[in-house]
């Protein structure tokens, strides 16, 4: 868990960053209909839990800075008990105060009348412009009102910044307590991926893979997915976002699964590709082993002060060769780099940042320049191979085989760790696996 002082620390420092004399005001997710009267289960927006851990929805953060300090003021909802019994506890303004650390709360009601005071007299409010339709009208009727009730232009605030470039900076690089909760994730996710080897066989339903993992997830205090699952067999392992999961696996086809366990709201994204009787054929095992390679190699130039795209450009460029080793790509090696010739059978990049949100918060370039990569900071390297039959020019062996290897890397002082390590990827490991049962 985050300590509740964590939670303090990330406030003030943010406070630091902006102008003296601001407010800042976050909102939290709304809830959101699946159908019905029936709601998606409920997940905080990832800034606002970043800068509270506040979990429930209907609730509104604001940040004032003060001379040497700043005020921390919660809106959220009242204790109710006859609504508590039908969806549970309400922190109330009380919890807002004792367990969320709260200089100040105030029922969530109330938000539209305490706002115009609030802002009065600040000279730049700092929020998520356009992140939701009524809330923006919320902010903007505060400001009218301010200028309409006070009749002193010198109490309206003059400047609008968006807050989110800030948390989102603070974000990319993981506190300890985060990297502790990250590793945990990865490590569930490995042995979910490591299970589904065991478990696979031609015949079951992808959605009975699926099942496999989320039991795996679950059964280890990973309470949900952090990402729609991809579990794809045959053709479906050339479709990059496969969501459906409901094919039959075949014999002889192979399998790809993307899956991460979210383990106290942090992410992990692991994907591993395997063959679903446990034996690779010759061209399964041609195009494993070129992705494998790119993989591994991207993994190594992971360290402090390497350049973002290091990774993408030792994959591409292993990829590409191997592409022509085994004939499907014909030319020179940096004719067809330079053409991205690649593209047809690999189509994404090599990685993105992972955290609270799967693909994380953060720049990727600084004043037009690659960033270069710093300690706690955590990226994916996922670098795949996809021959659909429908990519022109390919004879029928090579068909349906996609394969990804993805694994979760921490960028630490002296290099970089795996935090997925778990998941066998080797394909000697996979085949023992899967055939000693
Ligand atoms: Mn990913």
């Amino acid at each position: 868990m985050i300590p509740i002082t964590e939670y303090a620390r990330r406030r003030k420092e943010l406070m630091k960053k902006i102008d003296a004399n601001s407010i800042v005001i976050l909102s939290a997710s709304p809830a959101v209909i699946r159908n019905h009267d029936h709601e998606y289960l409920y997940r905080q927006n990832s800034d606002f839990y970043y800068l509270t851990g506040f979990k429930e929805p209907e609730a509104v953060m604001v940040l004032l800075s003060k001379n040497k300090s700043s005020e921390f003021i919660l809106f959220n909802r009242k204790r109710d008990r006859e609504k508590e019994i039908w969806d549970g506890h309400r922190a109330g303004q009380a919890g807002a105060r004792q367990e969320f650390g709260a200089d100040t709360s105030f029922p969530i009601d109330e938000l539209e009348k305490k706002l115009p005071e609030l802002i009065a007299g600040r000279e730049k409010i700092y929020y998520a412009f356009g992140a939701c339709a009524a809330f923006d009208k919320i902010i903007s009727q505060a400001i009218n009102t301010v200028r309409n009730q006070i009749r002193n232009n010198e109490k309206v605030p003059s400047m609008f910044a968006d807050i989110r470039p800030f948390i989102h900076e603070m974000r990319l690089i993981k506190s300890a307590a985060e990297i502790k909760l990250m590793r945990k994730a990865a490590e569930i996710s490995a042995d979910a991926h490591k299970r589904v080897m065991e478990f696979c066989k031609p015949g079951l339903y992808e959605y009975q893979l699926e099942a496999e993992i989320t039991h795996e997830f679950q059964r280890q205090g990973a309470r949900c997915h952090a990402y729609n699952p991809i579990v794809g067999s045959g053709e479906n392992t050339c479709i990059l976002h496969y969501v459906n999961n409901d094919k039959q696996i075949k014999k002889g086809s192979m399998v790809l699964i993307d899956a991460g366990a979210e383990y106290n709201y942090y992410a992990s994204d692991v994907t591993r590709t395997f063959p679903a009787d446990g034996h690779f054929t010759q061209e399964q095992r041609a195009i494993y082993e070129i992705v494998l390679e790119a993989q591994l190699a991207g993994i190594k130039a992971i360290k402090p002060h390497a350049p973002w795209n290091q990774v993408d450009i030792i994959v591409t460029k292993i990829i590409t060769q191997g592409l022509i080793d085994v004939g499907l790509l014909k030319g020179k090696l940096d004719d067809l780099i330079e053409k991205q010739a690649y593209s047809k059978f690999y189509m994404h990049r090599s990685g993105h940042w992972l955290g609270l949100d799967t693909h994380d918060a953060g720049r990727y370039k600084i004043n037009d320049k690659w960033r270069k990569m710093e300690p706690g900071m955590v990226r994916t390297v996922e670098p795949g191979i996809y021959i659909s039959a429908e990519t022109p020019g390919v004879h029928k062996r090579w068909h349906n085989i996609g394969v990804r290897i993805e694994d979760d890397v921490l960028v630490t002082q002296k290099g970089h760790d795996v935090l997925s390590h778990g998941a066998p990827k080797k394909i000697d490991d996979i085949e023992k696996l899967m055939t000693t049962k």
